[in-house]
């Protein structure tokens, strides 16, 4: 008789057209999913994190069996339990004789290592899930000087023929996002996604990751994330009848008690595996021609995904395994402690923290110009910022997250992903968003008492980096704009900023 080969899905490859389960024989080989610590801890993620992927992986392996396959599925708590992948695959071959294994290559480069370096052979093949392969992206950097998402998204939509009529972007334009800047309006009443209440296979995962991980930072319940294709298809249906007709107009706006605003909150379900991106794309084109959707909304939307999305898994797996050690800008900060929920007089920071403790969610505004932004003026750590966008959102996997924090939001990638850092003032927090109304500190104020903080970092900021930046023909008006004020107030502007640092640094309220 043959031995079987063990098929390896892991939590997030919950998709019936993974490739290593095209390759599957299910009269011969063995489907292996694990629930094991070493993926549990690599960060100390987010409980509802944790809860989704543990109870998304139990429901997929029932359908596997429901199709016809063999699936080996160890428990968080199963005894012998080996605490690895290596180590479960190991078990399990040691348990059948399978001699080989067949995976879909991992989102990390951690895992890819393990799996190459673990006692047996494994057969990695590519995760086509994507809309663009690496040779494609390759091909596509190869001989340009600097890569551009704007561009590799017009290659994207003429290759998907979304949004096109014929050569040609729809409506004339390949992007609207001229239209999407607008702050939010607190009096509209917007649904928010859909909560979906868990089933007892789901209460099951949560009493064990409570259990297990209530130590972590983030609240687990009331836990509302759909864990199958059906519910998520479900949140699905309910972004595109609800949230992507204003989906544009609010992309870039930031309400205190509005967290989700018009954004789709499906990131999580994509990056499992439960929601397919080609066909979400499709999906909103047809709001746009059935006439329910604007083209602003649906351009954004289809942009973010074919465009964005895309184009960090690309630079992640071009740019190779040192890409997460990156620090170009020399930042050294340690990460303070109300990125973990300590107290800060800083409102807009306040409120993003607290909904990421309780939702494992912020929109990507709030990622990049509120946590992100402030990483990046006071100098935190690359690596350890790296580590809690990993560990507190629910759709975080490294390919996806590192481009995004290393690259769009901190610059320690050099400028690879963006051509200048996202480093804005207070102003600009004030414009988009409602956070500064209940602030203890004043975002008019440039120095002196009350004085945002935002502010005063900004300058430090460029000023810090003045021999790399200066000459930035975007970014060369900001030092002209400094030189021209007065030498009293850019005195206070340094040594006040210097004093926030050594406060903050030294764990006092900020
Ligand atoms: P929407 O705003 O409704 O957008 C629709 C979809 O577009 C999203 O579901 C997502 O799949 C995709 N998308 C939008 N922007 C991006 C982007 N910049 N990169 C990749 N996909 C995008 N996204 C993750 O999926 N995982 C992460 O770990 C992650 N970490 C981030 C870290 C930082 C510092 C920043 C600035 C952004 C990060 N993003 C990440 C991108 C973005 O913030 C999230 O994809 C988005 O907030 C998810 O919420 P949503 O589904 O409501 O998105
Ligand atoms: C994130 C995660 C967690 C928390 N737990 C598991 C697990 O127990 N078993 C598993 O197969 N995958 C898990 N994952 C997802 C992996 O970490 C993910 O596949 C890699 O980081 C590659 O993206
Ligand atoms: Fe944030 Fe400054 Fe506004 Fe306060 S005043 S909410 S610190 S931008």
């Amino acid at each position: 008789m043959v031995s079987p080969r063990l098929i390896l899905v892991l939590g997030d490859q919950l998709s019936p057209t993974l490739s290593a389960l095209r390759m599957a024989d299910p009269a011969r080989d063995l489907v292996v999913m694990a629930e094991v610590r070493d993926e549990a801890t690599y960060v100390p993620h987010h409980p509802r994190k944790i809860a989704l992927i543990l109870a998304a992986m139990r429901k997929f392996a029932a359908r596997l069996e429901g199709a016809g396959f063999r699936v080996a599925y160890t428990r968080y708590d199963d005894p012998g339990n080996a605490g690895s992948i290596p180590g479960e695959l190991l078990r399990r071959a040691e348990e059948t004789g399978a001699q080989e294994v067949i995976a879909t290559r991992p989102g990390e480069w951690r895992l890819i290592a393990a799996l190459e370096e673990g006692p047996l052979p494994v057969r990695m093949l590519q995760d086509d899930r994507s809309l663009c392969s690496d040779a494609d992206f390759a091909a596509w950097a190869e001989g340009r000087k600097t890569l551009r998402m704007e561009y590799f998204y017009r290659e994207m939509r003429r290759r998907t023929g979304l949004l096109m009529e014929g050569d040609a972007p729809v409506g004339g334009r390949w992007n609207f996002d001229h239209d999407n800047r607008k702050p939010a309006r607190p009096d509209l009443l917007r649904p928010g996604p859909l909560r979906v209440p868990p089933d007892a296979g789901t209460e099951a995962v949560l009493d064990l990751v409570e259990r297990h991980f209530a130590g972590n930072f983030g609240t687990l319940r009331p836990f509302a994330f759909a864990t199958d294709a059906e519910g998520a298809e479900a949140a699905a249906a309910h972004f595109l009848r609800h949230g992507l007709p204003g989906f544009g107009e609010t992309q870039d706006a930031m309400l205190a008690q509005d967290c989700f605003l018009n954004h789709a909150v499906l990131s999580m379900y994509l990056n499992l595996g439960l929601l397919a991106p080609l066909d979400l794309c499709r999906r909103a084109e047809a709001e746009w021609r059935a006439g329910r959707a604007p083209l602003n909304a649906v351009e954004g939307f289809i942009r973010q995904i074919i465009g964005w999305r895309e184009f960090v898994r690309g630079i992640y797996f071009l740019k190779g395994p040192d890409y997460t050690a990156a620090n170009a800008l020399g930042a050294v900060r340690p990460l303070p402690a109300f990125f973990w929920g300590a107290p800060t007089d800083m409102a807009c920071i306040s409120h993003v923290v607290a909904q990421t403790r309780d939702e494992a969610y912020a929109h990507h505004i709030q990622r990049l110009m509120v946590t992100g932004n402030f990483a990046l003026l006071a100098g935190l750590d690359p690596r350890e910022v790296h580590e809690w966008y990993l560990a507190v959102y629910a759709d975080a996997f490294e390919w996806v997250e590192a481009p995004n924090t290393l690259g769009m939001a901190l610059f320690a990638d050099g400028g690879v992903v963006g051509s200048k850092p996202y480093a804005a003032s207070g102003a600009y927090i004030d414009r988009m968003s409602d956070y500064c109304r209940g602030c203890a500190y004043d975002v008019r104020t440039k120095a002196g008492a009350g004085a945002c903080p935002f502010n005063l970092l900004y300058w430090d900021f460029l000023l810090r980096h003045r021999e790399r930046f200066a000459a930035n023909p975007r970014m060369a008006q900001m030092y002209r704009t400094w030189e021209r004020m007065d030498e009293g107030h850019r005195a206070r502007v340094r040594a006040d900023a210097a004093a926030f640092l050594a406060r903050m640094e030294a764990g006092v309220r900020v």
